[in-house]
């Protein structure tokens, strides 16, 4: 048995919980246009007969103006130790720019081999990636360097291939039928998350957080309550919308994913709160970075 840990990082949007979903062939970790979906790290487990490989999908490494912005670094930042290989993930529509060379830094400070992937290869001419490769392989001394469409699953196949020389003689961390290390209350509330990302305009989704209140657990079904918190009272009007349209949506849309991941019937019951009349104040604080310690 081989396995290992395998970090994907790089810069917010450019595709890394995509990458991990396409992966483990399953949706675990949400995913948005817009930057900064992540907030904690996830692990995904990929078995095959003689390999486990444990994935860290991470929060996007960026320069922080904000008290969130550093601890979604931070979180990045740790889960570069401890991993047998880290993948380091860039945008091929992006020009190179400060953003990569801040990651480039970072990743120079540890001693890990690390794999440059150049991901959305379907958005651009085959013709445009060769010097694509050429200035990030100018930059640092990658491993690997492989281009990939984690949307479309292209070369996908051929990443993991590639990982199977990384994984050394070692335990299975995980049983077989173990997908995750995050707990079930976890996976619910991140769907309805992504659904306020998706759905509401660029300013709001940051400041919402989502907190499971109870999951009734039934033979074919399950109940799930869930409390969505924002920091003021316009957001809620915002999550509610207009008699109710919007927080309709985000249910309808969030049920079919919870659906669709434990293959059961899902009766979704959604909830908004503001933070003055959420009594874990500080859990909510935590989830944004801005715990006072
Ligand atoms: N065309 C194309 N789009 C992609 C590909 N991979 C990801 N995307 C899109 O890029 C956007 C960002 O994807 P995410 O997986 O959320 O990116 P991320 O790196 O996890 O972002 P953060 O969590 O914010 O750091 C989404 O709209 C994806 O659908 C790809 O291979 N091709
Ligand atoms: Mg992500």
């Amino acid at each position: 048995m081989k396995s290992g840990f395998i970090s994907i990082v790089g810069r917010p949007n450019v595709g890394k919980s995509t990458l991990l979903n396409s992966i483990l062939s399953t949706k675990l970790a949400i995913t948005s246009p817009k930057p900064q979906t992540t907030r904690n790290t996830i692990q995904g487990i990929y078995n095959e007969e003689d390999y486990q490989m444990v994935f860290v999908d991470t929060p996007g490494i960026h320069k922080p103006k904000t008290a969130m912005g550093k601890y979604l670094n931070k979180q990045a930042f740790f889960a570069l130790e401890d991993v047998n290989v880290v993948l380091f993930l860039v945008d091929v529509t992006e020009s190179l720019g400060k953003g990569d060379m801040f990651v480039i830094e970072k990743l120079s400070t540890i001693d890990k081999p690390v794999i440059l992937i150049l991901n959305k290869i379907d958005k651009i001419q085959k013709d445009k990636l060769l010097p694509k490769i050429e200035q990030y392989a100018a930059l640092y001394e990658f491993d690997e360097i492989i281009p990939i469409s984690a949307l479309n699953k292209d070369n996908v196949k051929h990443l993991i291939d590639v990982l199977k020389k990384y994984m050394i003689d070692s335990i299975k961390y995980y049983e077989d039928d173990q997908i995750t290390n995050v707990s079930k209350n976890f996976i619910v509330s991140e769907f309805v998350r992504e659904k306020v990302f998706i759905l509401t305009n660029e300013e709001v989704p940051h400041s919402v957080a989502c907190a499971v209140e109870k999951i009734e657990e039934k033979k074919d079904s399950m109940n799930i309550y869930v409390n969505i918190i924002v920091d003021r009272d316009n957001l809620k009007k915002i999550i509610i919308g207009r008699g109710g349209s919007m927080i309709k949506e985000i249910g309808t849309l969030a049920r079919k994913d919870i659906e669709g991941f434990f293959g059961k019937k899902v009766y979704l019951n959604l909830f908004v709160k503001t933070i003055k009349d959420w009594r874990d104040k500080e859990a909510y604080l935590a989830e944004l970075g801005l715990k006072t310690e």
